[in-house]
């Protein structure tokens, strides 16, 4: 449904497998809200008008109660208003559960742009290609404060908050360019925040994505993510077997539930093995002290991302191990003083760190530098 009254469009284009199906839904409720709305009105005016003081109605047999009516005017919204309540909820539960095999694109909301990784390792700013009819996952965060994915013609928007991640999923049905905006004031260029959504057939995504390739090396995020692993040698203490008191392992973790020394539990999911990374004092897995360096500081989030995507892919394959953690099982590890147990900030401190990416926390460039450095690719 797509009505366009006095050439002012009602809705966005119908762009997405939501979009029907929320039309519907929200003309539904305002039909209802306009037709019991008049109905009231015409009812008071029409009893105002006969019932007015003087005039020759019929007031013999005055009427207080009738049950009938009664029945019927409770019955009829009742069952309206639950028929509302459950076409919602199925709608909204439907739009909050990503398929599982949904394509899973990344994306971080900062002041003022959106940055867009794909599986392949394609980046993007301010616009996002998605392939037509192919279900997609957006798995997002924001590096500063409280943003909003927003496509309107896909009817799906949700907030990009610092700290944990969000998720959406939409499948677009139309090919074109779409409007994407940021939906929640974040700033003196909140306005400036958006760009576009671009669905493109099948193929022509895939040729985009081959094109990209060639420009840079094109790494998944699980790969680039094993990079920074190494390069940070997380796999000194994260090897093939749980190594006490050196760490855990770190293979099949994703969607395990973890106990912290408390008792308390957790599911590890994306939000849990980032909140690990970045502050490790938060939940301390049971028999191990805070003795790995945070990395709040170290990493930007798409880093972040990348390593909770080549964490996560340990969950089928198995991780790649250091091979001194994999040579020295159980060890007791010592630092340079040869003290045991391992100093946090001396650990952090002594790792290589030679890869400074220029998204790191605190200073991103500008939406203009950002925008010449990446080309507007279309
Ligand atoms: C100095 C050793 C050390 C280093 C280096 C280290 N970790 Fe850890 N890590 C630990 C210990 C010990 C724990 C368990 C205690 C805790 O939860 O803080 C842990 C816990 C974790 C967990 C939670 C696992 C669980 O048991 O649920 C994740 C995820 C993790 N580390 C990822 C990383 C990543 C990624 C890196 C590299 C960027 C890294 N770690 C570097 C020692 C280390
Ligand atoms: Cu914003």
């Amino acid at each position: 449904m797509n009505w366009n009254l006095f050439n002012y469009p009602m809705n966005p284009p119908v762009a997405s497998n939501f979009a029907a199906e929320h039309d519907a839904l929200f003309y539904a409720i305002v039909g209802q809200a306009v037709f019991f709305g008049l109905l009231t009105f015409a009812l008071i005016l029409w009893f105002a008008v006969k019932y007015k003081k003087g005039s020759k109605a019929d007031r013999s047999s005055p009427q207080y109660e009738n049950a009938r009516m009664e029945f019927w005017w409770v019955l009829v919204p009742t069952v309206l208003g639950l028929a509302t309540f459950f076409w919602s909820t199925k709608l909204f539960v439907d739009m909050r559960t990503p398929p599982k095999n949904a394509k899973e694109i990344f994306v971080v909301g900062k002041q003022w742009m959106w940055h867009v990784q794909h599986p392949d390792g394609v980046r993007e700013n301010n616009t996002l290609h998605v392939p037509v009819d192919t279900d997609v996952k957006i798995t997002m965060i924001s590096q500063d404060v409280i943003h909003a994915f927003y496509i309107p013609a896909f009817r799906v928007q949700f907030m990009t908050v610092p700290g944990r991640y969000t998720q959406m999923w939409f499948r677009p049905t139309q090919v074109g360019r779409y409007h994407l905006f940021c939906n929640m004031y974040c700033g003196t260029q909140h306005s400036e925040m958006g760009g576009s959504v671009i669905v493109m057939s099948k193929k022509d995504y895939a040729d985009w994505i081959a094109q990209n390739g060639q420009v840079r090396e094109n790494l998944t995020a699980a790969q680039t993510g094993e990079k920074l692993f190494n390069k940070i040698g997380c796999g000194n203490c994260h090897g093939a077997q749980d190594l006490i008191p050196r760490g855990p392992t770190l293979r099949g973790l994703f969607g395990t539930t973890r106990e912290t020394g408390d008792g308390r539990k957790w599911v590890a999911d994306e939000s849990y093995i980032r909140e690990s990374i970045m502050r490790p004092a938060e939940k301390v897995t049971k028999g191990y002290g805070v003795t790995m360096p945070a990395y709040d500081k170290t990493f930007s989030e798409e880093d972040i991302m990348n390593l909770v995507a080549y964490i996560r892919s340990g969950a089928s394959q198995s991780l790649p191990t250091s091979t001194i953690a994999a040579a020295m099982p159980g060890i007791q590890a010592r630092d340079s003083m040869g003290r045991s147990g391992l100093n946090s900030n001396e650990m952090q401190f002594n790792s290589p760190r030679a890869d400074a990416t220029p998204t790191r926390r605190g200073s991103a460039p500008s939406v203009g530098a950002m925008a010449v450095e990446k080309g507007d690719q279309q």
